[in-house]
């Protein structure tokens, strides 16, 4: 039998190599040892996956290798989260996420959600080709901390602003961040709409909840 920190450890490592099976496995041994939950995933998977954001951004990882970690990382979650529910462990704060109204692309999205989950975060997908009537309708029945947007065409990023506008209109903006993000989207066209924060990337992104947050 492995020490506890040993498997924790192993945790990190094996969800880094984006190998989901033996996170599962390890998963299940270490809370058969009754390591804690919490640790599980402070000391195991979250370590794993902050070591896999630093690649990133160091260019040694791509997407690809970002998002095979990411699964790992759901394989391990799916165990514990139910124990860390149980354990009234809150998550670090919820997040509702889609592409805005006009854009189908959703794959972009898609990874920012897997590495806001993988990070902790409760996350509301409300989806793609989202209006900001559902937007609104959402933010007061799940009361987010934050509201990311995601599109990745010219001819829908100004819809982000509209976004933003109807927030304001709604009286909602005090309460919420947004962060917004997509291929053609910049920090100057955050900064021009009034965003609180832009991720050029997912891992980008997870940093920037984390920023607003004060995580
Ligand atoms: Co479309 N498409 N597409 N397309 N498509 C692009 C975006 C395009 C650049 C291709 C090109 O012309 N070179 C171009 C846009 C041009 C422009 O506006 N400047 C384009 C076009 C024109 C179109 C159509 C109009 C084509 C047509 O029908 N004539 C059409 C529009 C449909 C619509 O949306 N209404 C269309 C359709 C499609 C498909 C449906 C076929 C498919 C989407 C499938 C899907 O998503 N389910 C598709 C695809 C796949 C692409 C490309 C090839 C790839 C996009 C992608 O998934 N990238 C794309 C060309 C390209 O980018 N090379 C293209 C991978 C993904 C991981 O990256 O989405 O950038 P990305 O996400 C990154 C970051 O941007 C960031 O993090 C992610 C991970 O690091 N990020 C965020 C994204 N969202 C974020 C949110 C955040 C923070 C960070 O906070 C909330």
């Amino acid at each position: 039998m492995n020490a506890p920190q040993e498997i924790l450890e192993q945790i990190a490592e094996k969800l880094i190599e984006g190998d989901a099976n033996s996170v599962a496995a390890l998963t299940r041994n270490a809370i058969d040892q009754h390591i804690e939950a919490s640790d599980v995933l402070n000391k195991g998977l979250l370590s794993g996956m902050d070591v896999v954001g630093k690649r990133f951004k160091k260019n040694e990882f791509f997407i690809p290798e970002v998002m095979i970690a990411a699964k790992a990382m759901k394989s391990g979650m799916e165990i514990i989260k139910p124990l860390l529910a149980a354990a009234k462990i809150k998550a670090r704060g919820k997040v509702v996420l889609c592409t805005v109204k006009g854009d189908l692309h959703d794959i972009g999205k898609n990874i920012v959600s897997m590495m806001l989950e993988g990070a902790g975060y409760d996350i509301v997908d409300l989806g793609a080709d989202v209006t900001k009537e559902v937007i609104l309708e959402q933010i007061k029945a799940h009361q987010p901390d934050v509201l990311g947007l995601s599109a990745l065409l010219t001819t829908t990023m100004g819809y982000m602003k509209e976004v933003i506008e109807a927030l304001d209109r709604a009286n909602l903006r005090q309460q919420i961040k947004v962060i917004i993000g997509g291929a053609p989207v910049t920090q100057t066209y955050s900064e021009e709409i009034h965003a609180d924060g832009y991720g050029p990337d997912a891992v980008s992104a997870v940093d920037q909840v984390n920023r607003l947050l004060g995580l």
